[in-house]
C-alpha cells in the first residue's frame, strides 16, 4: 500500500496495517486520476499526519459508474436477499465494535474529538448499523382496496446509485447513518467525507469490503467540496444526495438536484437550538446538562444548545452556577481521559468562532468566563459563557459551532415559545420543568425537528432525526430514515369479472 511517511511516523502508535489512503472505487485502492494528494492535519498540534488522494470531477465519473453498474438489475448486489443484506450489514457492525478502538483513536486524531466520546460514538455506531440490518427484511408495500377493477399493490424499491456528503464533526457516525441506511435499502452509492476528516471513511470502507460488499456496492472519493462534491450532485447518474453540513452548501445542493435530473435530497444543517429552563427545574441536574449540551464536542454538534433562556427568578442563580461549572470544564489533548473538551477542527473553524465571541462583546453580551484561544499550539478554545444575551444579538441568531454558551432572559411560557422559534433554524429545542403541562404546550409548539424534555442530547436509531424550516429536509434513523432511500411503485393488475 502507499503510505505517506507522515502517517507512518504519527499513526505508528495505531494498527496503520489496515489504512490506505487512495480512493475505493469498485472495491479496488486507486490513486486520483490526477495524480494529486492533499494533506490532513491533527487539529490537536496542527501537524500534517497523512497524505490522502484527491478526487475530483474525473474520479467521480469513475465511482458512479461503478455505482451504477453495481445498481443493473443482474448484479451481484441486485440478486442477493433483503436478508442476505441485512447479515452483510450485522457482519460490519461486528467489524466496528472489533475494530472500535483504532476507529475511536483515528476519529480523535483526525477531528479533535475527546477519547471518551470517540468510544462512545463507535457503539452508537454498531447499535445503528444492527438496528438498520434488521430493517432490511422488513421493507415491502401494501396491498390497497382499489377502485380499479383488479389488484392494487405497491413495491418499495431502492432509488438507485446515492451521493452521500459527509461532515467533519462525528465522520464515523455520518458515514455508517447513511451508508448503512442505503445499503439496507438495496441502493449502490459514492461517498465523499469531508475534506478536514478523510480517514475513518476509509478505514470503514475497508470494513465494508472485509464484511463481503460486492463490487462497485460502496465508493469513496475523498477531495474538495467545490470540485469532488459538486461533481457528485449534478451528476446525471446520482438519483438521490444526503447531505450533512452548512445551509449555504445545502442551498447549493438543491439547486443542483433542480438543475440537473431533480435528484431526491435529504439535508441535515445547522440549528441554533433553544433549551429552555424553567423556575421549577432541579438546577443540579439542569445546569450541567445545559453545559453539556453546548460544549460537548466543542460545541460542534447541529443540535448545539446554543441559546440557553432561563427564567428570571432563577436567572442570576443559574448563571451563578453555570458560570461555576464550565471554569470545571478540562480542555487539552483529546487522549486526556479526564479532558472534556479538544481542539476546534481546524484553525479557520477557531477564528470563526473567536470572531463571534468579539462580536458577542461588542454587541454588549457580558462575557463571564472564558473568550480566549489557549495557548498557540492546536486550535484550543475555553469554554465560554455570555449572560445578558438578547435576541437582536449575532451570537444569539448564527450558527457558532463552538464552545459558547449564551444566557438570556424570560419571564413566561408564551414569550419564550415565540422569541425559541423565532429563528429559520429548527433543528432541536429542549425544556426543563416539573410541570407537565408546560412541557407539552412546549413540545407542541417548538418548531424543531428533535424535542428534549428534562433532558438533552442522546436518542437511539429507532427515532427519526431531521430538521424544521433551515435545519434540513428530510429524516435520518428510524422508519421514516429508511423510506428516504426507497421508492414507491403502485401495481395494478387487472382481474376480470368473468372468472369470478
Ligand atoms: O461545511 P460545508 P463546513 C455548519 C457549522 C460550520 C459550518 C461550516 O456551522 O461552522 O457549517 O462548516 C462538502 N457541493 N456545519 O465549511 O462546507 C464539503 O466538502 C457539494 C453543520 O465544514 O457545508 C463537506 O464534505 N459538497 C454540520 C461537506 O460539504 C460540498 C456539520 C460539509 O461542508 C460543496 C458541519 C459543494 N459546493 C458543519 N461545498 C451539521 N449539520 O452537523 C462543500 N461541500
Amino acid at each position: 500500500s502507499r503510505r505517506s511517511p507522515a502517517a507512518q511516523g504519527r499513526l505508528g502508535a495505531l494498527k496503520v496495517r489496515a489504512l490506505r489512503f487512495e480512493l475505493f472505487i469498485d472495491n479496488e485502492w486507486v490513486d486520483a486520476e490526477s495524480g494529486k494528494t492533499f494533506e490532513t492535519f491533527s487539529p490537536h498540534d496542527g501537524k500534517v499526519i497523512a497524505k490522502v488522494a484527491e478526487g475530483d470531477k474525473a474520479d467521480i465519473e469513475k465511482a458512479v459508474a461503478a455505482a451504477r453498474r453495481a445498481f443493473h438489475r443482474k448484479s451481484e448486489w441486485r440478486q442477493l436477499t433483503a436478508s442476505a443484506r441485512g447479515r452483510l450489514l450485522h457482519r460490519f457492525a461486528d467489524l466496528i465494535e472489533r475494530d472500535a478502538q483504532y476507529l475511536a483513536t483515528l476519529e480523535s486524531t483526525n477531528n479533535g474529538a475527546v477519547c471518551t466520546m470517540t468510544h462512545f460514538l463507535m457503539s452508537g455506531a454498531a447499535n445503528y448499523a444492527r438496528y438498520t440490518a434488521g430493517l432490511a427484511d422488513k421493507i415491502h408495500g401494501d396491498t390497497i382496496p382499489s377502485d380499479f377493477e383488479g389488484f392494487t399493490y405497491t413495491l418499495r424499491q431502492p432509488v438507485g446509485v446515492c451521493g452521500l456528503i459527509l461532515p467533519w464533526n462525528v465522520p464515523v457516525l455520518m458515514f455508517v447513518h447513511k451508508v448503512v441506511t442505503a445499503l439496507a435499502a438495496g441502493c449502490t452509492m459514492v461517498v465523499k467525507p469531508a475534506e478536514q476528516t478523510p480517514l475513518t471513511a476509509l478505514a470503514l470502507v475497508a470494513l465494508l469490503a472485509e464484511a463481503g460488499v460486492p463490487r462497485g456496492v460502496v465508493n469513496v472519493v475523498n477531495g474538495y467540496g467545490p470540485t469532488a462534491g459538486a461533481a457528485l450532485t449534478h451528476h446525471p447518474h446520482v438519483a438521490k444526495i444526503s447531505f450533512t453540513g452548512s445551509l449555504e452548501v445545502g442551498k447549493l445542493i438543491q439547486q443542483a438536484a433542480g438543475a440537473t435530473n431533480l435528484k431526491r435530497v435529504t439535508l441535515e444543517l445547522g440549528g441554533k437550538s433553544p433549551l429552555v429552563i424553567f423556575d421549577d427545574a432541579d438546577l443540579n441536574v439542569a445546569v450541567p446538562v445545559a453545559a453539556n449540551g453546548v460544549f460537548l464536542h466543542q460545541g460542534q454538534i447541529c443540535v448545539a444548545a446554543s441559546r440557553l433562556f432561563v427564567q428570571s427568578k432563577i436567572y442570576d442563580e443559574f448563571v451563578k452556577r453555570a458560570v461555576e461549572f464550565a471554569k470545571t470544564r478540562k480542555v487539552g489533548n483529546p487522549f486526556d481521559k479526564t479532558n472534556q473538551n479538544g481542539p476546534q477542527v481546524d484553525e479557520e473553524m477557531m477564528n470563526k468562532v473567536l470572531g463571534y465571541i468579539e462580536k458577542g462583546k461588542a454587541e454588549g453580551a457580558k462575557l463571564l468566563t472564558g473568550g480566549k484561544r489557549i495557548g498557540t499550539t492546536g486550535y484550543f478554545i475555553e469554554p465560554t459563557v455570555f449572560a445578558d444575551v438578547t435576541d437582536n444579538m449575532t451570537i444569539a441568531k448564527e450558527e457558532i459551532f463552538g464552545p459558547v454558551q449564551s444566557i438570556l432572559k424570560f419571564e413566561t411560557l408564551d414569550e419564550v415559545i415565540d422569541r425559541a422559534n423565532d429563528t429559520n433554524y429548527g433543528l432541536a429545542a429542549g425544556i426543563f420543568t416539573n410541570n407537565v403541562q408546560t412541557a407539552l404546550q412546549f413540545s407542541k409548539h417548538a418548531e424543531a425537528g428533535t424535542v428534549w424534555v428534562n433532558c438533552y442530547l442522546g436518542g437511539g436509531p429507532q427515532g427519526p432525526f431531521g430538521g424544521f424550516k433551515d435545519s434540513g429536509l428530510g429524516r435520518e434513523s428510524g422508519l421514516e430514515g429508511i423510506l428516504e432511500y426507497l421508492e414507491t411503485k403502485t401495481v395494478n393488475i387487472a382481474v376480470s369479472n368473468k372468472f369470478c
